[in-house]
């Protein structure tokens, strides 16, 4: 890649967060995507915060705003208009007690934000301190761990529980077909899907998907978003949710750290996690898998999430897991990018959203876990690809993995973002990779 093509996506990756900025956050697509969504956010401030810092603090700020009294920070921060379903007349959110002032989903996803609030800091020291920025979001950090730890862990096994496919953000993904399978389908009839103005069908969930999405959402909702895990009709631990919390705690510490405030703490449930993490291996198939807590079973299937774990340090299954990537089942070298399922599962598909094609975040993800893995001419390899296949499809939100036609809608934040991350030199954290790449 030459240094003109380099400054050619940075540039056109620059443009797209810009026209996506809506003045206190960036919609991760105009169409599809209108409002402010939690791990989107989180995703897109790690590419705002190299030329936009300001903007980037500003949008976590947006997001720590319509966090809950219990400490959850939600899904979705509904804008005025946008068409979206479901949209703020189905969550109803200020019938909640513990919902803030503004609408939201009652629902959560994985939880970048301590992540991405320290890399945020870092780029921009003196702006951050000068803003208070860390001082701020510590607090709001702090009581959405302690939500996650109190609410949706269960006792013995501290892995991170989902309630809803959406809180995984990898949506249907085959990890999640038993348990949906269990959710009776009353009728699709009336269900309205302007998605599908912006994706094509195959691309998206089914109606069935969705007839079972709004049942569970319905119920989670119904039963006041109490979190009585046993008693929702969907939950599951979920290794990359927990994989990315490890992570994110490891940030509260250093968090904590740099504004004077005590990180032993952080360090103790950092190393919990872990251990919670090595609780989803699944030995039947030799990769992290969710456990469904209402069965007790690990589900049998390979999936990138179950290939997340990477991220945490010391990992038990580490080399297995990098032999899953390089091998038939991830085929990391002549992918487009790592697919989201195993290729070689029957529920493969090379088209339809979270069941196979190969997405941006979850490539980047990776790139993070093998550059601390000191495999840096792997971590270049993702950083070429992702750039020129986010040029070629006008920053697609998702690819197909063999030849990297792309899919689902165009200029999507996230894609433009972590792109952009990847080709920022920096000397903090992203040096190695920029170096190779050039
Ligand atoms: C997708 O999920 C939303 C529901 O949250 C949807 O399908 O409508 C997922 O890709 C999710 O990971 C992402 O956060 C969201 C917005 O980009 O879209």
């Amino acid at each position: 890649m030459t240094p003109q093509e380099t400054e050619d996506a940075r540039r056109g990756a620059e443009r797209l967060l810009a026209s996506n900025w809506r003045g206190t956050h960036t919609v991760p697509a105009a169409g599809l995507y209108p409002h402010q969504w939690s791990w989107d956010s989180a995703f897109i401030t790690f590419g705002t915060r190299h030329s936009r810092p300001a903007d980037a603090r500003l949008e976590l700020a947006t997001l720590f705003d319509a966090q809950w009294a219990d400490g959850r920070i939600p899904q979705i921060v509904y804008s005025p208009g946008g068409d979206y379903s479901p949209g703020p007349e189905f969550w109803q959110s200020a019938r909640l007690d513990d919902a803030p002032g503004v609408a939201t989903a009652a629902l959560i996803q994985p939880p970048m934000h301590a992540w991405a609030a320290l890399a945020v800091h870092e780029s921009d020291p003196e702006g951050s301190r000068e803003s208070g920025f860390l001082e701020k979001a510590y607090p709001a950090l702090l009581r959405w761990h302690e939500y996650l730890s109190s609410r949706r862990t269960v006792a013995g096994h501290g892995a991170g529980v989902i309630v809803h496919p959406w809180e995984s953000g990898l949506d249907n993904s085959p990890l999640w077909d038993a348990a949906m399978a269990r959710i009776e389908v009353v009728s699709t009839a009336s269900l309205r899907r302007p998605d599908l103005a912006h994706a094509g069908e195959g691309e998206r969930p089914t109606d069935r998907d969705y007839a079972r999405y709004f049942a569970i959402a319905a119920a989670y909702r119904d039963s006041h978003a109490s979190d009585d895990l046993a008693s929702l009709p969907f939950a599951l631990e979920d290794p990359g949710f927990t994989a990315i919390w490890a992570r994110s705690e490891r940030a509260l510490a250093s968090i904590a750290d740099h504004i004077g405030e005590d990180s032993a703490g952080h360090v103790r449930r950092q190393a919990e996690l872990a251990t919670a993490v090595e609780g989803l291996w699944n030995s039947r198939i030799g990769c992290y898998s969710a456990r469904d807590i209402l069965s007790g079973e690990l589900v049998d299937k390979r999936t990138v999430s179950g290939l997340l774990p990477l991220l945490v340090p010391g990992l038990l299954h580490g080399p297995e897991l990098l032999q899953l990537l390089w091998g038939p089942s991830f085929d990391f070298r002549t992918t487009a990018l790592p697919p989201s399922n195993d290729l070689l599962d029957a529920t493969f598909d090379r088209a339809s959203y979270w069941r196979g094609p190969a997405w941006f975040n979850t490539a980047w993800l990776l790139a993070q876990a093998l550059r601390d893995l000191d495999h840096h001419e792997e971590v270049a390899m993702i950083a070429e690809r992702m750039m020129r296949l986010a040029v070629a499809g006008d920053f697609p939100e998702y690819v197909d993995p063999f030849d990297g036609s792309p899919r689902g809608t165009r200029a999507f934040s996230w894609t433009a973002a972590l792109t952009l991350d990847l080709l920022t030199p920096t000397t903090i954290d992203h040096n190695d990779t920029t170096e190779a790449i050039r």
